[in-house]
């Protein structure tokens, strides 16, 4: 298998100006022909080499006459065509199968109706092309169906459509505007429409569809509403307005990705566009907004401006989650926004950079692109966006994204072109910050404190940061990179210091060498430096402060974030110690000091809710090495037990404060839902208190108190949970999306009969291998939240797992490449897991027909 380097990049040797497709849909025998406009691009005099992927050829004819065999030539995943003409057009007609399609790339079936996922390279499944992202094409599309098909949609805008015959018919359409091929789509079904318009800020009505399953329509509804949230706010904050006469959104139950950009036709998984009260939790409404959001603002971020090359996938995708992370702030709460990012750095991103796949957020080399949809180029790539954001401010940032579009719009560009348009609106020299694109790896900032006495009896604080790369498994040596560290110097009264020097400014020093100092007088000696504010870069910090000191920043730091964040390190801290002396107490001065701060924060739920969250199992990982996974379990569990213990009085006085006031969406409460349900989890840890899980589960009228009620339930005994989980099923088994929870709670559980259980659930009626979201429920929660059952020392988890995986693999290597993550992150354990997982490992890469997806991810893990 071969890799592909960022550094090989040739521009296309050929340009196709026009694709004219006519497609009659088949469930076995689909017929494609495409004609395509080819010139040749310079003087040279290679063939035209195009992608092909499980195509059958059926005939190839150049300007209008059938190409005979010795001009051209069939390889295995290519068809190349020898001619010496610089333009002409070249019609090529093929045969594929959507019904038997079950990797979900190109053109399937999906619950009855066509659809198609062509990012990043599944547009060859469909027809010879040069698939890759820089040739720009225009697009006229005829789709021709059976009319037991009534809706036939493609990108663009319709221009024809008509019968053919008695029971067919067809629908043309067209795109003005030249996309790359992965950017194609085509569905077809038949489908509940919702329908709506929006006019853009510059007086243009576009029309609003959004197609769902038969009897769905109402729970499309806030969709559609988000939608055009998303529409207005694109064009306040950045000035950009929609550009087609049309937007469609469809709804599919199969589906790899959340959602899938496709010029005016997203495609979308159901589980980001359905939503209502009772089948969906406040965190569910909120995906479906930011999910809504990110495709639509991928129109500019990614389909006017696109990417050179699949290497420079966070051009896009970094970009755009930058943009729908400010959106979501914009619409629910900047805090909650914050911590829930942050989480998905610590939890998943750290651990992928300490992993054998650590990869820059502009990959240098590839194997399978599928592979490099990551945390790394989205989330870590979307904080390298804030840090423009935060380095240019606003304004700043605007002016850059402004020439960005002027200088590149209808382009496909490098994350360097993108560097260069934000030089241009900024006298910072961002040489240095480029390297946030090629090297991977975590830095670590470390916060050294002295404190002198000078001649006058003052004090004075000498602060300094180091920073250190640590080495990642694609690069050994690391250089400094130019990192701004958000920064608050308060003493125990709640004062805050600025420093002699006057190296922080609006709050922030920038790190850019190896390591720097200031200093602070004080006439105290307790001053209190809180790091990485806000978390300004994607980094991890040491900083050695006492419990004291972890209180009084909770207490007194101006940003609500540093305050949880505070918290997050004192829960570790705590955990630490259970772990290092098992069966300790935590002193009591620790709880009375989260007593004073759930009572400072008693009427501020949303943060209260946040602060009184333990750190994740996955969290807690990132800040040791060497895990033993029982042992920190055990800990993790012995602390929360405490915790309930003795803040018992307290978290029920916040659980009986929150009134239940009739169900709505808005952030209020969000927040004192969200903040219930974690101090029931709480609680739930005391057996007295199972009757309130209970009582809960019986009124809830929303997705959110009856989920809530359910996680609480895991830690109560098991007949109980048992008994809940049967009537949620009997309530549910309709709704495969609903009962994805169920299956997911269900393998979530740590339990002796896990493995029945999770045959059980795969037996499910509505269970299938074929459906990534149901794999996902079962085999994926396990794999990466079921920890203790995972990593179970008789290496039964990664059996399990593995055993899976060879089956998924033959169906679908995409999700099989997502699901054998945890089990390739064996870096952070303790030899005996290591052992065992690299066994499993081992079983993977030996494994006749393994995909190159998984293949990539094990190889690299075990090289
Ligand atoms: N559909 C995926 C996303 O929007 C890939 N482009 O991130
Ligand atoms: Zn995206």
């Amino acid at each position: 298998v071969q890799a592909k380097r960022r550094a090989d990049y040739q521009p296309p040797a050929f340009s196709i100006a026009t694709v004219d497709l006519h497609i009659t849909l088949h469930p076995t025998e689909t017929k494609v022909v495409s004609t395509l406009a080819i010139a040749r691009n310079g003087a040279h005099n290679a063939p035209l080499v195009l992608d092909g992927d499980g195509l059958e050829l059926n005939a190839i004819a150049v300007n209008g006459e059938a190409l005979s065999e010795e001009f051209y030539t069939l390889g295995d995943n290519t068809l190349s065509i020898n001619s010496e003409l610089d333009t002409f057009e070249l019609v090529i007609t093929t045969t594929i199968a959507p019904e038997h399609n079950k990797a979900l790339e190109g053109l399937y079936l999906s619950g009855g109706a066509y659809c198609t996922q062509c990012e990043a390279e599944g547009f060859r499944r469909i027809t010879y092309f040069m698939d890759r992202p820089d040739v720009l094409s225009v697009y006229t599309v005829t789709v021709v169906a059976d009319k037991s098909i009534p809706m036939l949609l493609a990108n663009g805008n319709p221009v024809d459509k008509g019968d053919i015959g008695a029971s067919s018919h067809f629908v043309k359409w067209h795109d003005p505007h030249p996309k790359p091929c992965y950017l194609f789509a085509l569905v077809a079904g038949d489908f509940d429409l919702l329908t709506d318009s929006y006019t853009t800020s510059s007086g243009k009505e576009v029309a609003l569809e959004l197609y769902v399953d038969k009897g769905k329509k109402s729970q499309g509804v806030f969709a559609l509403e988000s939608l055009k949230r998303a529409m207005k706010w694109d064009e306040d904050v950045f000035g950009l307005e929609y550009d087609l006469d049309i937007y469609m959104i469809v709804a599919v139950d199969f589906f790899n990705m959340g959602a899938m950009e496709n010029k005016g036709l997203n495609v979308f998984n159901s589980k980001f566009v359905l939503a209502d009260q009772e089948s969906a939790t406040d965190d569910d409404f909120f995906n479906v907004e930011s999910v809504i959001a990110h495709e639509y603002f991928h129109n500019w971020t990614g389909n006017r401006v696109t990417c050179r090359d699949w290497f420079q996938l966070s051009l896009k995708e970094g970009l755009t989650v930058f943009r729908d992370q400010q959106f979501s702030a914009d619409m629910t709460s900047a805090l909650s926004n914050r911590i829930k990012h942050v989480r998905v750095m610590r939890e998943h991103q750290f651990a992928e950079d300490a992993s054998a796949m650590s990869h820059p957020i502009r990959p240098e080399e590839v194997i399978e692109m599928n592979n490099f949809y990551t945390v790394t180029v989205y989330d870590k790539g979307a904080e390298v966006i804030r840090m423009f954001h935060t380095l240019l401010g606003p304004d700043g940032f605007r002016r850059g994204m402004d020439e960005y579009f002027k200088r590149h719009d209808g382009q496909a560009v490098t994350c360097d072109d993108f560097i260069s348009a934000m030089q241009s609106a900024t006298d910072l020299d961002l040489t240095q910050f480029a390297r946030w694109y090629s090297q991977s790896g975590t830095p670590v900032i470390s916060v050294e404190h002295k404190i002198q006495n000078d001649d006058n009896d003052d004090v004075i604080h000498t602060f300094t940061l180091s920073q250190h790369t640590p080495a990642t498994s694609d690069q050994s040596e690391k250089e400094s990179l130019y990192i701004p560290v958000n920064i608050e110097i308060i003493d125990d009264e709640g004062n805050t210091y600025t420093d002699n020097e006057s190296m922080i400014q609006n709050g922030m020093v920038i790190l850019n060498a190896p390591s720097m100092s200031f200093t602070v007088n004080a006439e105290n000696a307790s001053l209190t430096p809180v790091v990485l504010g806000n978390f300004s870069a994607p980094a991890k910090v040491e900083n050695p402060l006492d419990t004291a000191s972890l209180l009084t920043i909770f207490k007194y730091a101006k940003d609500p974030f540093n305050r949880w964040d505070a918290m997050q390190t004192l829960y570790d801290r705590c955990i630490k110690q259970i772990e290092d002396a098992p069966g300790c107490a935590i002193s009591n001065d620790i709880w009375e000091g989260i007593k004073q701060a759930i009572a400072q924060e008693q009427s501020n739920l949303e943060l209260l809710g946040e602060c009184l969250v333990t750190p994740s199992f996955e969290t807690l990982c990132q800040s040791r090495s060497n895990i033993n996974v029982s042992a920190l379990s055990k800990a993790r569990k012995a602390f929360c037990d405490q915790f309930a213990q003795a803040l018992e009085q307290e978290l029920l006085q916040v659980f009986n404060n929150i009134d239940a006031a009739s169900y709505s969406y808005t952030q209020d409460a969000v927040n004192q839902r969200r903040c219930k349900n974690v101090v029931l989890a709480h609680l739930a840890r005391l057996p007295q208190h199972e009757g309130a899980i209970v009582a809960q589960f019986d009124a809830a009228d929303n997705m959110t108190d009856t989920l809530g009620a359910l996680r609480s339930a895991q830690h109560c005994n098991s007949a109980t949970f048992d008994t809940l989980m049967a009537r949620f099923e009997a309530t549910w088994n309709h709704d495969p999306l609903v009962l994805d929870k169920w299956f997911a709670l269900h393998a979530t559980q740590n339990r002796d009969d896990i493995f029945a259980t999770i045959t059980m659930l795969c037996e499910h009626p509505q269970f299938a291998m074929s459906n990534p979201n149901r794999v996902r429920s079962v085999i994926g929660s396990f794999a990466f939240y079921n920890s203790e059952r995972f990593h179970a020392l008789d290496g039964s988890g990664y059996k399990f797992v593995t055993d899976y995986l060879l089956k998924l693999d033959a169906v679908n290597p995409q999700v099989a490449a997502r699901i054998v993550t945890p089990l390739t992150q064996w870096q952070g354990f303790a030899n005996e897991h290591q052992v065992l997982m690299k066994q499993q490992l081992g079983r993977l890469l030996n494994h006749k027909g393994l995909s190159k997806d998984v293949f990539e991810k094990v190889s690299k893990s075990l090289a």
